[in-house]
């Protein structure tokens, strides 16, 4: 183990499919709430709260308000880049950009079973997360997404493969992620898929999350 990796246990990756939020996707008649528990009606086990625009104060009451409903349905709960926040409402762990406090720095101050996700955008970003501590990797963008043109090109269904070759903790595909690329980007070697729009762009949350869910089994 290197000294950067630590020696707290976390809890397996138990779910394949990984929703993140972004409430300015939701229709104006729904509130992300009443989306997401849609979703988890659906039968959805792992949630991100993403809403980078949030003041930490609105940030930290969505966060309590998204432990409870999780809570509700036994899904995990992840909150973006914010540890404070993951700590502070018991969250089961913390999602960390390449611009964040690094995993085995989180390590220090998290608590047992504390899970780290991160999102790598190449090969080498994902070796150093595992390298560091992390309990798992959203690695993308896979195909094309609007709200990720700044990491340029899409890496492609190809990467899937090479991290299955390199990297041994699990590997979600993400970006651009749709019902029709679910079995490519599996064949391909994906450990699960993370996605936005997919499900929360559906008229029906629900009955599309128990779709998403049926095709990943
Ligand atoms: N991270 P959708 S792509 C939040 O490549 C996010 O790291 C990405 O949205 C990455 O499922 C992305 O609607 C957006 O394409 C995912």
């Amino acid at each position: 183990m290197s000294n950067q990796q630590s020696a707290i246990s976390s809890q397996p990756v138990d779910f394949k499919l990984y929703l993140i939020t972004d409430r300015k996707l939701i229709a104006e008649s729904c509130s992300l709430f009443t989306a997401v528990e849609a979703a988890l009606k659906g039968g959805v086990k792992a949630v991100q709260l993403r809403e980078k625009d949030l003041g930490t104060r609105e940030l930290l009451y969505m966060a309590y308000r998204m432990r409870e409903i999780t809570d509700k349905y036994r899904a995990k709960l992840f909150i973006n880049d914010r540890v404070d926040i993951a700590l502070s409402v018991e969250a089961d762990g913390v999602h960390l950009g390449q611009d964040s406090i690094p995993p085995h720095a989180v390590r220090k101050i998290a608590k047992d079973k504390f899970m780290i996700g991160v999102s790598a955008h190449s090969i080498e970003e994902a070796m150093q997360a595992e390298k560091e501590g992390a309990d798992f990797i959203t690695l993308g963008p896979v195909y094309k997404t609007p709200s990720k043109m700044k990491y340029g090109q899409p890496l492609g269904v190809d990467i899937n493969r090479k991290a299955k070759a390199e990297i041994s903790i699990p590997v979600f595909a993400i970006g651009g992620i749709k019902q029709d690329r679910i079995k490519e980007v599996m064949d391909a070697g994906a450990d699960g898929i993370a996605l936005i729009s997919g499900i929360l762009g559906a008229k029906d949350i629900k009955e599309k999350t128990t779709k998403f869910l049926e095709l990943l089994k």
